[in-house]
């Protein structure tokens, strides 16, 4: 596979230049100005290299490489492009550029796919304007309904049909349901976001499993006052029953009997934010996971008797929302058996592992086989703007996508 990894770094150091934020810090939320100007950053890039481009109703961006069996489901491959706040340039990005990368090193081998290959690009795969990760792949898959997306609310209270009239779409919600098997299978390219290849000096994850993630909203009533005049044992402090909710997450997580369970409060906003008055509400976004459901089910129940428990003690009312909770995906056996291989015949060093973080491939396995391919990052680190892969270790992953993509299509 002659892969130009030359001109994909430079599109890769492009795009990561639209941001919401000086570079090197990549922020890109659904439908801001900059993920418009990405989104048509990289469509330009799909109808150079000859693809069929179309947006459903929520931003997901379909790109097709025409297959001469049109009766055929395509083969999809894909992921997305917005990024949260503080991110780096990989994530995501990788999968995307680097499938269009994929499909134009086939095109100029002069492959010519039986079925087509289609390029998905994800709407908001991150959770940040509306708290939920994967909001396009989990209605294209059913997992989250048209009416429970329009009951969701960004930090300044704008719901999903105002941010889909920035983004110019107005076609209804259901319709961006696609059908069980609509796709052949699904493959997507993606850096770890973890340090195991790069430690064990490995180019390539075939990932069998992705971990079960859930996310829990918390809003918190206290009692504001003067920071002089309430004294100790008058105050019901929304910000200190949130702080002991945080560490009730963390010591769920610790004490779960598995090294996998992780717990975060992410985010976490305290009313009204004066240093001489006492926070009398707090807002709480909690992100635990775990690779076993029931290990992580167990965590949630505990940090679920802890919160009501500590906001009782402190006179603090509290709201608890499970915003999603969902199973791990199990990733197609014949699909890793198939990379595995391609990595043998090409010398590639890989290994079969969990990705413990989520990805659209989650969602994307109730549609159809899935399967990722990892590359290493530096250290391990991602969220971060020192995200780093060396183009060394992008072109291993486009070449091994290429091959199997072409496999699939033939
Ligand atoms: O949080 C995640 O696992 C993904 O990077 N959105
Ligand atoms: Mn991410
Ligand atoms: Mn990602």
């Amino acid at each position: 596979m002659n892969i130009d990894i030359k001109r994909l770094q430079l599109e890769i150091d492009e795009l990561s230049l639209i941001s919401e934020n000086p570079p090197p810090v990549v922020t890109r939320v659904l439908f801001s100005e900059a993920d418009l100007r990405a989104r048509d950053f990289v469509k330009n890039l799909c109808r150079e290299a000859g693809l069929l481009l179309r947006e459903d109703a929520v931003g997901n961006i379909f790109a097709r490489w025409e297959g001469s069996d049109k009766s055929a489901a395509p083969v999809a491959t894909g992921s997305h492009i917005d990024a949260i706040p503080n991110a780096g340039k990989y994530d995501g990005v990788v999968g995307v550029l680097g499938a269009i990368e994929a499909i134009r090193s086939l095109q100029k081998t002069g492959v010519k796919p039986k079925r087509s290959i289609e390029l998905i690009i994800f709407t908001a795969e991150e959770p940040t304007r509306f708290g939920i990760g994967c909001l396009g792949s989990r209605l294209m898959s059913g997992v989250l309904s048209p009416q429970k997306a329009s009951t969701l609310r960004d930090r300044e209270g704008k719901d999903l049909d105002f941010w889909r009239a920035q983004g110019h779409k107005n076609e209804p919600v259901e319709s961006v349901r696609l059908a069980q098997n609509c796709y052949s299978t699904f493959v997507e390219l993606h850096i770890e976001q973890g340090p195991i290849l790069e430690r064990e000096s490995i180019d390539i994850g075939i990932v069998e499993k992705i971990a079960a993630p859930s996310t829990l909203q918390v809003q918190l009533t206290g009692v504001g006052g003067h920071a002089g005049a309430v004294l100790m044992p008058e105050r019901h402090d929304a910000l200190l029953a949130g702080a002991e909710i945080a560490l009730a997450v963390e010591a769920a997580a610790k004490t779960s009997g598995s090294p996998d369970t992780v717990g975060t409060t992410g985010v976490f906003r305290i009313e009204p934010g004066a240093v001489n008055s006492v926070p009398c509400r707090a807002w709480l976004e909690i992100d635990l996971r775990d690779t076993q459901l029931s290990t992580r089910d167990a965590a949630l129940q505990k940090i679920e008797e802890a919160a009501p428990e500590i906001c009782e003690r402190r006179g603090v009312k509290i709201e608890m929302n499970r915003l999603n909770v969902d199973p791990p995906a199990i990733c197609d056996a014949n699909l890793v058996q198939m990379i595995s291989t391609i990595c043998k015949d090409a010398g590639v060093s890989h290994k079969r592992m969990i990705s413990r973080a989520y990805h659209d491939s989650l969602f994307m396995a109730q549609i159809c086989p899935t399967t990722m391919i990892f590359i290493p990052c530096r250290g391990g680190v991602s969220h971060r703007p020192d995200e780093y892969s060396s183009p060394e270790q992008i072109e291993k992953g486009v070449a091994v996508l290429a091959a199997m993509l072409a496999q699939l299509a033939e």
